[in-house]
């Protein structure tokens, strides 16, 4: 076989497992993931290379009727993947209702883009559900076979592989062997506040925060960084800092934690709650925080 490649982007309705999926085929953690519904905002890619092929997937974020201006860049960021995708997984979550299926179709505008559609979080349902499931999504997509998947426990990815690398162009890599993503280490910082953020407060909080890394200074035997959270208002920046400034205190507790995992090394975070009011609705706005 000669070498194949291209670009996959991983379609699906909000906490389908994307990212679980992404980070699973990568085998490292480059997008995050939260048990809350819209976590991912960006297009992220994760290059996978092996002898015979380079995979250049991209998680997105997941498939919404959009109501914030932040939610139609969210959308664009599916746009651009669909776009110079080579392939297109469309990711369900078994455990959703078919209308979940339904309304992914509907909110996709159609290409002519190979589709393969796989049934993700296998290990939460029986084999007769996931039969019934299965016929469905057949039915809603148009598509002769689908594939069953459980990104968590990392079963049948080796299947699914095999089908995206069939239906590769056969050229050549477009990135170095060793490169895992587009993203910089600044933005992967970010985004693991975001995480944080995420598993840590509730309701419009999580929904409401932008981080911005400010300041990154490499020292030989640690390496400080100062972000911002924003939020929208003043309400939120008190529920962020907690009594005595005790959340934002766990927060970056738990935040140094996971960041010093991923650069393998002491590191200090200084956190800044900021309010910048409605940013989630000004283009201007977005377009600073990187949207
Ligand atoms: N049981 C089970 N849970 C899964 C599986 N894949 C993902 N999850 C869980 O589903 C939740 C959402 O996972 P994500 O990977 O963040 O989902 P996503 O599609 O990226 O979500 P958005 O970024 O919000 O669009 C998390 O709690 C995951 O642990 C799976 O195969 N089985
Ligand atoms: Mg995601």
């Amino acid at each position: 076989m000669n070498f194949k490649s291209g670009f996959v982007a991983i379609i699906g309705k909000p906490n389908a497992g994307k990212s679980t999926l992404l980070n699973a085929l990568i085998g490292e953690k480059i997008s995050i993931i939260t048990s809350k519904a819209q976590t991912t905002r960006h297009r992220i890619k994760g290059i996978l290379t092996s002898t015979d092929y380079q995979i250049v997937f991209s998680d997105t974020p997941g498939v919404i009727d959009p109501v914030y201006e932040l939610h139609k860049s969210m959308m664009k960021a599916v746009d651009d993947s669909k776009e110079d995708a080579d392939v297109l997984v469309y990711l369900v979550d078994a455990s959703k209702p078919a209308s979940e299926i339904e309304d992914l179709v509907k909110l996709s505008s159609t290409s002519e883009i190979p589709v393969i559609v796989a049934i993700n979080k296998c290990d939460v349902i029986s084999n007769e559900e996931m039969e019934k499931v299965s016929a469905e999504a057949k039915r809603i997509f148009g598509v002769e076979e689908v594939i069953a998947v459980s990104s968590l426990q990392k079963t049948n990815l080796e299947e699914l592989l095999k089908t995206i690398v069939n239906k590769l162009p056969e050229q050549q890599a477009f990135f170095g062997a060793d490169e895992l993503t587009d993203k910089s280490e600044r933005f992967l910082v970010a985004e693991m506040v975001r995480e944080k953020i995420f598993e840590q407060f509730h309701q419009e909080i999580p929904y409401s925060t932008e981080v911005i890394i400010q300041d990154w200074k490499d020292e030989p035997d640690i390496t400080k960084i100062r972000a911002d959270i924003i939020v929208e208002r003043e309400s939120q920046k008190a529920i962020l800092l907690g009594k005595n400034g005790s959340s934002i205190k766990q927060l970056g507790i738990e935040s140094r934690k996971s960041i010093e995992e991923f650069l393998n090394k002491k590191i200090f975070i200084g956190l800044t709650i900021k309010v910048n009011p409605d940013w989630r609705k000004d283009p201007n706005k977005l377009k600073y925080f990187g949207y």
